[in-house]
């Protein structure tokens, strides 16, 4: 079942490149592809052998790199591409061709008879030349495609018996859920080959269209590190972590080293020179950050009370925010133990009612917090002052 037997084919160094600020040079992509691997990707994904002369040579360099994850490469569908695909040396080629009437009449211009003639051409002719081969087929902008014409189309390639995959691409994000649950289900039944996702987040929902595709049967997605792709991309591969890791937290654990996360994030971040979002899924400032006093009494008891996720395994370490108005006491208090502060309840509980006040006037920091606190040491008549152990 694919909840359990999921494939990632992360894409950071194909759709990736098609982030408006990427432009990686052929280290950084040797670095990335490692770091990839570290991670435990099943694939990597890289630009077309035929879009310039370095991006062949990327291509062939990672393509001999010695990875555990298979590296694919990616073409349209189109002879002179499955040649030239066919000397980088790659493990994988994943070749894909517009079905949307959109791109159909603006892009290529072909019809879906046409599309499918082409295909069979093309794919077979990489089967014959290189049997052991791992090939995908996919369609692009899949999900504003006719479904028959998508039924069409998949059946006929499936029954070529020469790719090991087709694949779905919510090209311009307007795939919901539902949808994609919908079409992945009926492939599923149709085709006896491994189907991929991937999902674009337009509308926000390529972590959820990719989550209901591997509930539908799909076996593999795509992912991009910071989901870097076109427009505000696709799936991002922490974003795929979280939602499978709530789903299942072992399996997830012992598949990838999710330690190196956060260096993944802040390396591509750094390379395509943006920030990590703040409410990036678990490397975003604010993902383990407790604020208000209800939840920090409890996550203070234990964390698991508002954390779906353990910082931990991440590396990563939570937050309790303390200055400001909705403060609690025993935050106040955990702050107090921290600082080795002895303070009595009582006066914490009246340290926590100035904080709440002054909060109320004026944005307070850690700093003007930690001071209170020490003043009431200062002031604490000598009786009520305890030593905590
Ligand atoms: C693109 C192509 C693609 C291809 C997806 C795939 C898409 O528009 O650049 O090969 O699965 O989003 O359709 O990235
Ligand atoms: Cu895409």
């Amino acid at each position: 079942m694919s909840l359990t037997d999921f494939h990632i084919i992360d894409s950071t160094l194909r759709e990736g490149e098609q982030f408006a600020g990427a432009q990686f040079s052929t280290e950084q992509k040797i670095e990335l592809a490692n770091a990839l691997d570290a991670f435990g990707v099943d694939y990597l994904e890289v630009t077309s052998p035929v879009a310039s002369p370095r991006s062949f040579q990327d291509c062939a360099t990672i393509a001999a790199l010695p990875l555990r994850a298979r590296v694919l490469t990616h073409i349209r569908c189109h002879m002179d591409d499955a040649k030239r695909a066919l000397e980088t040396g790659a493990d994988g080629i994943d070749m894909v061709i517009g079905t949307s009437s959109v791109l159909r009449s603006f892009s290529h211009g072909k019809s879906v008879e046409q599309i499918i003639e082409l295909a069979a051409e093309v794919l077979t002719y990489i089967r014959e030349q290189a049997p052991d081969i791992e090939l995908r087929f996919s369609t692009e902008d899949s999900f504003r495609s006719e479904e028959r014409d998508l039924v069409q189309v998949y059946l006929t390639v499936d029954r070529l018996g020469v790719v090991d995959r087709i694949g779905i691409a919510d090209t311009v994000g307007v795939a919901t859920p539902t949808q994609v649950y919908r079409i992945v289900s009926t492939l599923r039944r149709l085709v006896g080959c491994d189907i991929e996702f991937h999902g674009h987040n337009d509308a926000g929902c390529a972590v959820a269209n990719s989550f209901a595709a591997l509930e539908a049967g799909a076996t593999h997605v795509d992912t991009t590190v910071l989901g870097i792709g076109e427009r505000n991309g696709i799936t991002s591969l922490g974003g795929l972590i979280a939602r499978m890791y709530t789903i299942d937290r072992d399996l997830v654990r012992s598949k990838y080293r999710l330690d190196l996360l956060r260096h993944l994030d802040a390396m591509v971040a750094e390379m395509v020179g943006i920030e990590i979002p703040f409410n990036n899924p678990i490397t975003g400032i604010t993902a383990f950050s407790h604020k208000a006093g209800i939840h920090t009494k409890a996550v203070l008891n234990n964390p698991e009370t508002y954390e779906a996720l353990d910082p931990r395994d991440f590396g990563l370490t939570r937050y309790i925010s303390v200055a400001h108005q909705l403060t609690g006491w025993n935050a106040v208090r955990d702050r107090a133990d921290q600082l080795g502060l002895p303070l009595d309840d009582d006066r914490i509980k009246e340290v926590t009612a100035q904080i709440k006040a002054l909060a109320d006037e004026k944005r307070l920091t850690l700093e003007d917090v930690d001071d209170l606190l020490r003043h009431a040491v200062e002031t604490a008549p000598v009786a009520q002052a305890v030593t905590r152990s």
